[in-house]
């Protein structure tokens, strides 16, 4: 176990009071529940009932006879596949939504981005010219969904990819077809008796990962934006102290924004401010947690109360009317925490019911009557509060750093380009850059290992992105906004204060690391910088990772030729063929190399000398820390007009 639980105070204050409320947490069961020391790395074979078997001390192979390389091989596929199931079921019932909102089934929804509508209709091969948005939208909607199913064809979006990439993934015939026939396989296979060579049975991991983040992911994305709006920059607060004493609080967890965004509406209908003001409150206060979050973060500006790890701690406030949850990442035991306080969990999506939870079942057809009932059942609960603990921390963000608009950011409506990125890296001014994402782990410190690895890249002029939970511990933190340039090394310092961009920009969701392969292939083709991924001074990093779709996530990263760590521990510690495989063999084969490393501070190591490999490789300028140590003079408070948050990274009060 860690030494400590969090490095956020507030989650320290809520950890008191519910210890001293008897309310058991996570951070608890953490402590009196170890991993089991076999399957942790993968080391169980569960896939028949003549087991499990336990591959440890003298016995080194199955019943079956399978080896240790093929159960941990069968194992991280498995994960690879049920993470990839997830994020594109969520983009299925996204393309479903477009097509009810089309034609005209699904009347609270309206198609906001008709650009990007267009864009995405000349990706998919739709027609558009001459053709009503709606027109465009209905076929769209049809193209999407008939890519998840796919049986022979290769997802459209593949041709988005740079074309050495296409190339490449054609050659070792991974590049992916339809995510629902992706995952059927890697299930088939991985079932008793059918792919037993490791190397081969991870090939098909990759081919489904691939069609995760070129397709379920990626479609996700872009329909929630023709649905919903193409992010741009927004400033917004995060941590416990965005909760409101004197009104209803709702919460939204989950991932879909479908359901969040129509709750962002019902919660400024004046008819329901009323109410609530009825009921003795003064408004309603909308907040998320996880990627919903994130998404009506990205584009409403609605505050974050925390990350996955914080989810059960929000209710011990006392202070939460109402927790609205749809799919993924949202623990059972936040109905046991729930049961200490007035806190009502309300489930709603039609795949995910939680025994003991109150049930409002979401449909798109009367999508805003939906939310209103759920606001309602929050006003309603308000009378019902016992007492009240708020911890008393906020911070202040910016997000909103969709593809589109890093292009925009970068030259304007008449010459956007990724020309001024692409040649700060090769002058040297940015070193590198490193998407930063996923989840918090209970087996180390929350938000610790993403913010050491974090402020260690951006100290070393290496540009972050961002995504998921690790966002919003980087929000808790005030790393997201661009007055944070003490941590910041002098290159990419003045680069971001030339742009007026944080050095760690926030792109979204968990299912918006899509968006972070689009700009990857954009700088790949840009020019100046080779002309695959894999040629790209880039690293990727999930450092606390726990989730099957952060599996996926590292998988689809490393094949599109990311070079990846993740944190925490490896699932395939227990086979070193397998580890081999998926570094040296994947790194020969795929252009990039899938680390499980514990250790951030060799993994921030080897990324810096994998960056500096491939700049070299690139035969660009050596990076220097020193060379630009002079332009980037300016530091916040030398001439900012406005509030530094950096120092005081929990800035006290809303
Ligand atoms: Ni991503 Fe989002 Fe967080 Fe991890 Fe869960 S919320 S989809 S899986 S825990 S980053």
């Amino acid at each position: 176990m860690p030494d400590k639980k969090t490095i956020d105070p507030a989650v320290v204050e809520m950890l008191e009071k519910a210890k001293a409320d008897g309310v058991l947490t996570m951070f608890d069961r953490a402590e009196a529940t170890a991993p089991c020391p076999i399957g942790h790395p993968g080391n169980c074979c569960h896939v028949c009932f003549m087991g499990p078997c336990r591959l440890v001390g003298k016995t080194t192979v199955g019943l079956c006879g399978a080896t240790k390389e093929t159960v941990a091989a069968r194992n991280l596929a498995r994960a690879i596949a049920a993470g990839a199931a997830a994020h594109s079921d969520h983009g299925r019932d996204m393309a479903l939504t477009l097509l009810a909102a089309a034609q005209g089934e699904a009347l609270d929804y309206q198609i906001k981005d008709e650009k990007k509508l267009r864009k995405v209709a000349r990706l998919l091969n739709v027609s558009e010219q001459e053709r009503t948005k709606e027109e465009v939208a209905v076929d769209v909607a049809l193209a999407a969904l008939a890519d998840f199913t796919s049986v022979k064809e290769e997802v459209a979006y593949v041709r988005r990819a740079p074309p050495k990439r296409q190339a490449l993934w054609r050659r070792l015939d991974i590049a992916p077809r339809g995510v629902d026939r992706e995952i059927v396989e890697v299930l088939h296979r991985t079932n008793m008796g059918t792919d037993q060579d490791a190397e081969h049975i991870l090939t098909q991991a990759m081919r489904c990962a691939l069609g995760d983040g070129w397709g379920g992911s990626m479609l996700a994305t872009d329909i929630s934006d023709i649905l919903f709006g193409t992010p741009g920059p927004v400033a917004a607060r995060s941590n416990f102290g965005i909760l409101r004493e004197d009104e209803v609080n709702i919460v939204v967890h989950g991932h879909e924004p479908t359901l969040s965004e129509m709750i962002v509406v019902a919660a400024t209908d004046p008819e329901l401010i009323e109410y609530a003001k009825s009921k003795g409150a003064k408004g309603i206060n909308l907040v998320g947690i996880c990627c919903t979050a994130n998404e009506i973060l990205m584009r409403q500006g609605v505050p974050v109360v925390g990350n996955f790890l914080s989810q059960e701690l929000a209710i011990v406030t006392g202070a939460v009317d109402a927790m609205v949850v749809d799919i993924q990442c949202i623990m059972q035991g936040i109905v046991a925490a729930a049961e200490h306080y007035h806190t009502k969990i309300i489930t709603t999506s039609p795949k995910a019911h939680i025994t003991g939870a109150t049930r409002i079942e979401f449909d798109e057809h009367r999508a805003l009557e939906v939310a209103k009932e759920i606001v309602r059942a929050g006003i309603d609960n308000f009378p019902n509060r016992g007492g009240v603990y708020i911890p008393d921390y906020v911070d202040h963000l910016v997000a909103g750093f969709s593809h589109e608009y890093i292009n925009y950011m970068q030259g304007g409506v008449y010459r956007e380009s990724f020309r001024p990125l692409n040649d700060n890296v090769i002058n040297g001014r940015i070193r590198g850059a490193a998407g930063v994402v996923g989840c918090n782990n209970a087996r180390v410190t929350q938000d610790d290992v993403h913010l050491y690895i974090i402020k260690e890249l951006i100290k070393n002029d290496v540009l972050v992105v961002t995504t998921g939970c690790n966002a919003i511990a980087c929000a808790k933190q005030g790393l997201l906004t661009p007055e944070v340039m003490e941590f910041t090394g002098p290159g990419l310092r003045e680069v971001c204060q030339t742009i007026g961009i944080p050095p760690v920009l926030h792109m979204g969701s968990c299912v918006d690391n899509s968006r972070i392969l689009t700009v990857l292939a954009q700088c790949a083709t840009e020019g100046g910088l080779g002309e695959d991924i894999n040629n790209l001074p880039v690293a990727g990093f999930a450092p606390e990772w726990m989730s099957e779709k952060a599996l996926s996530i590292g998988c689809y990263f490393v094949a599109s030729g990311v070079t990846t760590w993740m944190g925490v521990g490896s699932p395939v510690a227990g086979s070193e063929e397998v580890q081999r495989i998926i570094t040296e063999g994947w790194k020969e084969k795929i252009g990039a190399a899938y680390y499980f490393e514990p250790d951030p501070e060799k993994a921030v190591k080897e990324a810096l000398a994998h960056i500096d490999a491939k700049r070299a490789a690139l035969k660009l300028e050596e990076y220097s820390p020193t060379r630009y140590a002079r332009s980037a003079t300016y530091l916040p408070g030398d001439y900012a007009p406005f509030e530094v948050f950096a120092e005081g990274r929990y800035s006290r009060g809303g």
